[in-house]
Parts: C-alpha cells; sequence; structure tokens
C-alpha cells in the first residue's frame, strides 16, 4: 500500500530514499527544481550525469522516461531525473506526464526506494496547468503498482499545494 502524503516546501530539503528531478532531456541541469537539485547536491550527481550522457543516453532522455544517479549531498539516496512534456495548449496529452511518474516508480521499485519525493513535474518552465498536473500525478501513482511505500508530493507554492489536496482528499 502506498501512502501519500503533501508537503509545502524545498524538495532538496527532503530526507528520502529518492528524489525525483523535474529535468530536460540533456540531463546537464537547467533552473527550478533542477537547478535546485544540482546546486544543493552538488558537481557529483552533473558528473554522473555527464557519464550517462557517455554511455547509454547519448541522445538524451526521452519525455517520459526516467533514470536514476547519486543524490550527492542531498539527504537521499538517489536522484531519478525524468522529462516532463512541454505544454502545447488545451490538446496536450497528458500520457507523457502519466508516464514520468510512472518510469520513476518503476526505476524507484529497481533501486529498492521505499521512500520518494515528487514535485509537480511540468507545471514551471513547461507550462502545464497545476490543477491537471495535480490530477494527472495523484491518478497515475494511486494506480501505480509499486513497492515504494510513501509518494511525498513537495509543492514549492501555495496553489500547487492546494492543486494537489484537493486531489488527495
Ligand atoms: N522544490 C520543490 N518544488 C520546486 C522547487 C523546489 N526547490 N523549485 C521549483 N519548484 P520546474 P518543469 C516547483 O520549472 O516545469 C528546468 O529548467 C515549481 O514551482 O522546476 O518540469 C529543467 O531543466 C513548479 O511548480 O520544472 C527543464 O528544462 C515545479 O516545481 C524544465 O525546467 C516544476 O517546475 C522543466 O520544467
Amino acid at each position: 500500500m502506498t501512502t501519500i502524503t503533501l508537503v509545502r516546501g524545498d524538495i532538496t530539503r527532503q530526507s528520502v530514499d529518492a528524489v525525483v528531478n523535474a529535468a530536460n532531456s540533456s540531463l546537464l541541469g537547467g533552473g527550478g527544481v533542477d537547478g535546485a537539485i544540482h546546486r544543493r547536491g552538488g558537481p557529483a550527481i552533473l558528473a554522473e550525469c555527464r557519464e550517462l550522457r557517455a554511455s547509454h543516453y547519448g541522445k538524451g532522455l526521452a519525455t517520459g522516461q526516467a533514470v536514476a544517479t547519486t543524490a550527492g549531498e542531498l539527504d537521499a539516496r538517489w536522484v531519478i531525473h525524468t522529462v516532463g512534456p512541454v505544454w502545447q495548449g488545451p490538446d496536450s496529452d497528458p500520457a507523457p506526464l502519466a508516464s514520468c511518474y510512472r518510469q520513476s516508480l518503476r526505476v524507484a521499485d529497481e533501486l529498492g526506494a521505499r521512500t520518494v519525493a515528487f514535485p509537480a513535474i511540468s507545471t514551471g518552465v513547461f507550462r502545464w496547468p497545476t490543477e491537471d498536473a495535480a490530477r494527472v500525478a495523484v491518478e497515475t501513482v494511486r494506480e501505480a503498482r509499486t513497492t515504494v511505500e510513501e509518494v511525498r508530493f513537495v509543492l514549492f507554492d501555495e496553489r500547487a499545494y492546494d492543486a494537489f489536496a484537493e486531489q488527495v482528499r
């Protein structure tokens, strides 16, 4: 049974087995959550991302996929990098966003992670509407078959927190 918890705050301050990063396909860093994770986690994370790019992920990580690295100096064992879709308007397909949650949990299961912190993937730079993203996130986690015991959504602002709270009550 997976328990869903909600926290308002900074994902880089969480003590969990795995922190999920809302990355981009380059895996080489960016703004938002990605920038914060690399800043606080230190250079070991980027070093491992560069190794991934030099080996299995020469073309980068595709949208909806997930891959793990060390968590460096974060209070976690792993960072699971996933690439959300960019919002293209009301016809946007939510399947790649759902895939981010599903694939991240699959990687977490492979690692043996029991507690996993997720940000609201795609709701920042990638502009996915928060309410819709919250629905996709919570539905997908509820339906997932996973050995993860706690999925903790870490929401940066009140609006995101409220949107997720609306889905989990
Ligand atoms: N902890 C928790 N949530 C955060 C934090 C934090 N420290 N910082 C921002 N958020 P975004 P995306 C929230 O833009 O939309 C990057 O440049 C933020 O308020 O981080 O998937 C990547 O390299 C928003 O609700 O991710 C990609 O190029 C949510 O996290 C691109 O942005 C996601 O915002 C990915 O865009």
